[in-house]
């Protein structure tokens, strides 16, 4: 088996190793990207970054595409997106930069640069953040010119290219501590042929290298190094995967204690929920709650060095510590929020008792010019929501949450403190990782999602949703119960209607309400045929508007008509 192919089998074992060094290089240099991300605690590694500013630039319509293409998968999509480009540039920078080791120099400097400016495009980034960029480029064209057999400096020859101690293929000289990449060269490199690299990347003449891509390891050595940057990059990654979880905020998220409200609301009662089997909680735990974000990386945001500011069209400026911020006084509000990108009878609403502090109280302290319209919440990670200033002070709940269902706000939810505000949608209302207020009006700021297309103002529409049955599950036959919920946030529901196959429409029973700010729950009864039914519902909200029948899609302020789902009911 062997010696078939003895002519071309050379060629093609080199330019795979070729190949191969770039792929390492880029694997190494990304490894040392994540464990110098966790050390300088930049949070976002050069992979993160740069698929956060591909989200941030591209087109709304083709973020809309990938957000129903891969769903809550989206970013994660994204991220594998900039991987296999790079694995795929990698192969090719390593296979022509086996003789134009130029290559190699340029395509490693052009990765830092790109996730270096990826890094300070990120909106309030410190300059600190490009320095994962660097280290991954540095150390990824070292790699390469290690593995290339090149001086890894450009036109400085090796130093003291001593033959390797472990050039017998007996012994193990492969280790898979981290220093193979840095110490091992020296040892484990012999020079190409014919002395010090002729180095065509500065211009000396000469015929370039044909040597490269581990031209003195044999085989057997060139997979055991490779094996060792593989395991060092792995191990790289790992240590600062884990040194950024220490320095991230679960740990002063553990250890905050929530003032209480003034006057904390009762323990939700099960009246709110109709009594309907595989029906959806009245309450949406932390754990269920839908999570809609552009953040690549969930923002840490320690409470310590954390600070509100309330800025812009004021007299007096504020900035709050956490501590000054409760102090102005806690309230508990149970509110439904809810997603524009919510489609009918979809899941990204969601139903918690909030703990915070009316934004009205922060209004009051810093003074707000009449003339201001809008107000402006901007998160650390630079997302902004604007929404008209008057939901803040008409006696709708408009709060800077620090708590959620009894806990402080979960990571992912926004800790330490977001906004949220009944009957906008989440876009306009409810900054996550909340850093400042600003007061100024509709015509001087657009916030986030609206160049992108989505309006700038954005009340809650009315809506409907059949939860039992659920999609997709055969119903056994006999008298059982259609049921739902149903929103229409400082509005208030009036009527549910339910309606199967071509019969009338009928009402359905609603459960008590507890806000106008919050959904309600229906049922009605049913009793099916064997085969197959078209169930559907429609609300109407307090003062018995109905919702428009017509579909419409989230876009530009969020989806409208009648929800309908066809089920199989089973035969008796
Ligand atoms: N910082 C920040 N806050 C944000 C967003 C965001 O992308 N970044 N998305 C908003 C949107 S579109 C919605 S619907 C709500 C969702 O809040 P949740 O993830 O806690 O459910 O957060 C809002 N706040
Ligand atoms: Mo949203």
């Amino acid at each position: 088996m062997r010696n078939h192919d003895q002519g071309a089998a050379p060629e093609n074992h080199h330019r795979l190793r070729c190949a191969a060094s770039g792929l390492l290089a880029a694997a190494v240099g990304l490894g040392a990207a994540e464990l110098t991300t966790g050390i300088t605690r930049t949070w976002r590694s050069p992979v993160e970054v740069v698929a956060e500013v591909v989200i941030d630039k591209a087109p709304s319509s083709v973020t809309k595409f990938g957000i129903e293409l891969f769903g809550r998968n989206d970013k994660l999509a994204l991220v594998i997106g900039v991987l296999v480009t790079l694995t795929l540039i990698s192969l090719v920078v390593g296979l022509v930069s086996c003789r134009r080791p130029v290559v190699g120099v340029v395509a490693f400097a052009g990765f830092a640069l790109i996730g270096a400016g990826a890094a300070l495009q990120v909106a309030g980034a410190p300059l600190a953040a490009v320095i994962p960029s660097l280290v991954a480029g540095a150390v990824g064209l070292l790699t390469l010119r290690f593995l290339q057999g090149r001086p890894l400096v450009p036109g400085r020859s090796r130093p003291g290219a001593a033959p390797a101690p472990a050039a017998s293929a007996t012994t193990t000289p492969a280790t898979t501590s981290p220093a193979v990449a840095t110490a091992a060269p020296a040892d484990e490199k012999p020079v190409s042929p014919g002395g010090p690299d002729p180095d065509p990347a500065l211009g000396v003449p000469g015929a370039p290298s044909t040597g490269g891509a581990g031209a003195g390891l044999d085989r057997r050595r060139f997979l055991l190094v490779s094996a060792g940057l593989v395991a060092f990059a792995g191990f790289a990654a790992a240590g600062g995967r884990a040194l950024r979880e220490r320095f991230s905020a679960v740990q002063s998220r553990r250890e905050l204690v929530l003032p209480v409200a003034d006057e904390p609301l009762t323990p939700l009662s099960g009246r709110y929920g109709v009594d309907v089997e595989g029906m959806t909680p009245f309450r949406t735990s932390n754990a269920d709650f839908y999570r809609i974000d552009t953040a690549l990386t969930v923002p840490q945001v320690p409470v310590d060095g954390w600070t509100l500011d309330v800025k812009g069209m004021v007299d007096r400026d504020l900035t709050l510590t956490f501590d000054e911020l409760c102090a102005l006084g806690l309230v508990e509000s149970d509110v439904t929020m809810t997603c524009v990108s919510n489609r009918v009878g979809g899941e990204l609403v969601g139903n918690a008792r909030w703990l915070g502090v009316p934004v009205e109280r922060l209004l009051d302290e810093a003074g707000v010019d009449p003339a201001a319209d809008q107000l402006v919440g901007r998160s650390v990670d630079g997302y902004t929501c604007g929404f008209p200033v008057s939901a803040a002070t008409d006696g709708r709940t408009c709060l800077v949450a620090v708590g959620m269902n009894g806990e402080p706000l979960p990571l992912e939810h926004g800790f330490p403190a977001r906004l949220v505000t009944a009957g906008l949608y989440g876009y306009v209302s409810a900054t996550k990782w909340l850093s400042e207020i600003e007061l100024t009006t509709f015509d001087d700021f657009e916030a986030y999602w609206v160049p992108r297309g989505y309006a700038q103002q954005a009340p809650i529409k009315t809506q409907c949703r059949i939860d039992v049955p659920r999609t997709g599950t055969a119903v056994p036959a006999g008298r059982q119960f259609i049921a739902g919920v149903a929103w229409a946030q400082t509005r208030g529901i009036g009527k549910v209607e339910v309606k199967v196959d071509d019969g009338p429409w009928r009402e359905a029973e609603l459960a008590p309400e507890l806000s106008n700010e919050t959904w309600r729950q229906w049922r009605i009864d049913w009793e099916p045929q064997p085969g197959s039914a078209r169930i559907a519902c429609r609300a109407f909200d307090a003062d018995g508007t109905p919702m428009p029948e017509e579909r419409s899609e989230p876009l530009p302020d969020g989806a409208t008509g009648w929800q309908s789902k066809l089920v199989i009911v089973q035969a008796a």
